[in-house]
């Protein structure tokens, strides 16, 4: 599915082996399973780096908003998967009338749906790596919709973080990344924060988190989130804890900025503070 997209950028992800080419951002990507600590790790990364000019963007940003079809099944839409395939097929019915065999065949469709906007996640990280800004949607987990008038205005920036479960999964998207990090926290650690996040921040009920999560979030983890660890160029064990990992990493980053002097590149650049949270 994601191979049928042409890599257009891929060849940024060589920004830094050639002392000649154009200066680009640095593009960490951060995934992991849900309350994993991702968006606490970037806000630490982000807090460390605060000499340097660096944005967040959130996958989750790009989740497609409902129909009000899709609405009404709310509990039987799956956030967690990166593309779902329904396959609508009428196979072969063979009719037995007055001794004659009469072949009957119908269509097959093929249907892919993508619970993620990754076309315009793909083309937000490229315009920001080419020195862009870019306006990114703001959705809204309580509605499942997307805000109608209003957007968040990312600036062009020395570092760019992408974070989200699903960032490693598009092959596209991993090619724009210089860095790419998991986060990885235990199960139970996850849930529990998961339960107490989408109930005061999301608006559900603990029934209903734990039915989506064994019915949605747990299989797409072990189908799409941890295979895509593969991927990564670094492990963080237990999340925003792990301040060692934390600090190696901008260290890290700090080396890779100062060989390059890329804090110099976007001198209006903004720095987008975000919230702390699991
Ligand atoms: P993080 N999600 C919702 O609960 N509602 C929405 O409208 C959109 C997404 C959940 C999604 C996924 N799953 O597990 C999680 N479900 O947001 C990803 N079910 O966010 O990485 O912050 O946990
Ligand atoms: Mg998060």
């Amino acid at each position: 599915f994601s191979g049928l997209r042409s890599p257009t950028a891929t060849a940024t992800s060589t920004a830094f082996s050639d002392a000649n080419a154009p200066r680009q951002p640095f593009v960490i990507g951060v995934s992991g399973g849900t309350a994993s600590g991702k968006t606490t790790v970037c806000d630490m990364i982000i807090q460390q780096l605060h000499d340097h000019r660096v944005v967040l963007v959130n996958q989750d940003s790009f989740y497609r908003g409902l129909t009000t079809e899709e609405l009404k099944r709310v509990h039987e839409y799956n956030f967690d998967h990166p593309g779902i395939l329904i396959l609508f097929a009428e196979f072969c019915c063979l009719l037995f009338i007055l001794d004659a065999i009469v072949f009957y065949h119908a269509l097959v469709f093929l249907v892919f749906i993508d619970a993620f906007d990754t076309e315009q996640l793909l083309d937000c990280i490229e315009k920001l790596k080419d020195g862009q800004s870019v306006q990114v949607p703001i959705y809204d987990f309580k509605r499942h919709q997307r805000s109608s008038n209003s957007f968040r205005q990312v600036n062009a920036s020395d570092v760019i973080i992408l974070e989200g479960i699903l960032v490693f999964h598009d092959q596209c998207v991993r090619n724009l990344m210089n860095m790419k990090i998991f986060v990885d926290t235990d199960a139970d650690v996850r849930l529990a924060r998961r339960i107490r996040r989408d109930t005061v921040e999301r608006g559900r009920d603990v029934s209903s988190v734990l039915e989506q999560y064994a019915k949605f979030v747990k299989p797409a983890f072990d189908g799409f989130v941890l295979p895509s660890k593969k991927y990564a160029d670094v492990i963080i064990p237990r999340g925003g804890e792990n301040h060692v990992a934390i600090d190696l990493i901008v260290q890290h980053l700090r080396t890779k900025l100062g060989q390059h002097d890329l804090c110099k590149i976007y001198p209006n650049a903004y720095v987008i503070q975000s919230t702390f949270q699991i």
